[in-house]
């Protein structure tokens, strides 16, 4: 059976009244109540009328209904799809109708809007899920039968669509199967020693790969159990800390945690593994929680497109700046950016990925499908090179690419954001660093009118267009954009020019 489900539910635990999760309220999830409530959403999505094969949209907070959504819609052969929560109408309508979706959830605050989107969009059905269980979907699965027969799929079926932004401003929906994520799943549990005494501190977000597939499949690949956190929030993860056993974080947990006097070696003494991914963790984050702690960091590397690629070892050595090793089974190699040709050792050039973890594609975009493989190896976009030892590091980024808090930002969505107002001429987008999220955004904009300084309307704009994580946090008024002789704006020269805007800043705004 190669429905992700079902392999999955091979690494549950035989006493199926083990906890799977521990919500924030204070009650607990089994293994035999997730067994059952998944049943019951996959039963619930075939009563809608949504069939294998069929996009199930959910814009809505962080909670423990939404994993079961999302095991219902894995058990019912439909595909997934969830968005951040912060994407504004105008984000989401892009989405609905690129997917088109069968079922759009969303949150109950957001219904009437959706609804009118709906319309807009002749989307089947738009139904409402909140955190604490109120919403119709919810109930609609209350009232569903508590078993379900898993749909048998092929391994290339699909089981999610995570849309990620492009270099063009455009969203490309990468088409993610069973197989795919089985691969990773079983590949991390035994690279990270997973077993089912872990207990998993979880405080990212499960729109992403990182907390969705990385975080949650692996505790259920190895039967372990998490803490299931709506948020990262340094109290509540500080608190949690003493019973759990691993935790995965982006880079900004890292920082956040160091600046609290009470991370000491003593809270953490009986942890397993710190775990690190989704943007770079600083060499001197690294050494400075080793010091703290007794902890050296495990860093891994990966995308929304391949899962995880690289992984420093669990036994061996960590090296702090490196992603660490290919994964079993993932193939990286790397390739002269312009040309393709292969690297030798040592060299600096792009990294290609291929393996069983590698997506299927992007959503109903043959040619960008076909554009960004070369030799049956997905073109990463990051540059990196192999070390003599096999470790691979990331230096930088051959995509115009902005990582902040873990979070993807194209330049060229917010420039075309920006270009669209009366008030400005042309703008440069460009990240620089910033002490709590890694890179922060800047906008560097000719105003439409000389000397004009007021970042006050562009603010306000931005607002109904962009996710506020999309927002620059810093906005620059000059006269001309540096640009090169083909007329291409020089972004390396503005990344110099501004990259200490951020540092007298504690942290953001
Ligand atoms: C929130 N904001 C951000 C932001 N997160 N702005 C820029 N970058 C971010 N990452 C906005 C909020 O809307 C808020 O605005 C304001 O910035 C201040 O937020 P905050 O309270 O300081 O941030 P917080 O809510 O605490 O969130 C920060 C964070 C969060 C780091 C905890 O962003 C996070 O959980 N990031 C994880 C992202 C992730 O999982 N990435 C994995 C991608 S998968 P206002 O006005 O609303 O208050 C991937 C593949 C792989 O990359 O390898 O894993
Ligand atoms: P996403 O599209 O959100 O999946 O982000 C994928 C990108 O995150 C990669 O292409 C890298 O640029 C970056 N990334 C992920 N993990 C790391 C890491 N450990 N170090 C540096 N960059 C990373």
């Amino acid at each position: 059976m190669a429905n992700l489900y079902t392999q999955l539910q091979r690494g549950f635990p035989r006493e199926a009244g083990r906890t799977f999760a521990a919500l924030s309220d204070g009650t607990t999830v089994s293994y035999a109540q997730l067994e059952q409530a998944s049943a019951r959403y996959a039963n619930m999505l075939v009563s809608l009328g949504v069939k294998r094969g069929d996009r199930v949209a959910t814009q809505a907070q962080k909670s423990m209904d939404m994993l079961m959504l999302y095991l219902g819609c894995l058990r019912a052969g439909a595909i997934f799809l969830p968005l951040n929560p912060a994407y504004t109408a105008g984000e989401l309508e892009y989405f609905m109708r690129d997917a088109q979706p069968a079922l759009v959830i969303c949150d109950p605050a957001r219904a009437e809007a959706v609804r009118d989107l709906g319309r807009a969009e002749a989307l089947a059905r738009v139904e409402t899920m909140g955190t604490c269980g109120e919403g119709s979907i919810p109930a609609l699965a209350a009232a569903s039968a508590a078993t379900f027969a898993t749909v048998d799929v092929d391994s290339k079926d699909l089981a999610a669509i995570l849309y990620t932004s492009g270099t063009t401003g455009r969203s490309k929906g990468a088409m993610l199967s069973h197989g795919n994520l089985a691969s990773n799943a079983f590949a991390l549990k035994e690279y990270w020693r997973f077993t089912n005494e872990d207990v998993l501190l979880h405080a990212l977000p499960i729109f992403h790969t990182h907390g969705l597939f990385v975080a949650t499949n692996v505790t259920l690949a190895s039967g372990a159990s998490m803490i299931f956190q709506p948020a990262f929030d340094v109290e509540k993860v500080l608190a949690a800390l003493p019973r759990a056993t691993v935790m995965m974080g982006v880079p900004t947990f890292y920082i956040r945690l160091l600046k609290e006097e009470r991370l000491t070696r003593d809270l953490v003494v009986h942890m397993r593994l710190f775990i690190s991914g989704s943007a770079p963790l600083s060499p001197e984050i690294h050494k400075e929680f080793s010091v703290r702690t007794g902890h050296a960091i495990l860093e891994r590397y990966g995308m929304t497109e391949t899962n995880m690629n690289t992984s420093n070892p669990y036994d061996g050595r960590r090296i702090a700046g490196t992603v660490g090793l290919p994964l079993p089974g993932v193939s990286i190699r790397i390739a002269d950016p312009d040309t393709g040709d292969i690297l030798p050792q040592g060299e600096i050039g792009v990294i290609e990925i291929a393996g069983p973890n590698v997506f299927q594609g992007y959503w109903r975009m043959p040619e960008k499908t076909a554009a960004e493989f070369r030799g049956g190896y997905f073109i990463s976009g990051d540059l990196g090179l192999i070390d003599r030892e096999g470790y691979v590091s990331i230096v930088g980024r051959a995509k115009d690419l902005i990582i902040s808090g873990g979070y993807n930002i194209y330049p060229a969505e917010v420039e075309n954001a920006l270009d669209e107002l009366k008030e400005v001429r042309e703008s440069a987008v460009i990240g620089v660093p910033h002490p709590d999220m890694g890179e922060g955004i800047v906008a560097v904009v000719v105003p439409t009118r000389a000397g004009d300084q007021d970042d006050a309307p562009l603010k306000a704009a931005l607002v109904h267009k962009l996710a506020k994580f999309k927002h620059p946090r810093k906005f620059a008024f000059v006269d001309d954009l540096p640009k090169n002789t083909m007329g291409k704006v020089q972004k390396n020269a503005l990344r110099e020019k501004y990259s200490a805007i951020f540092s007298n800043n504690v942290l953001i705004y």
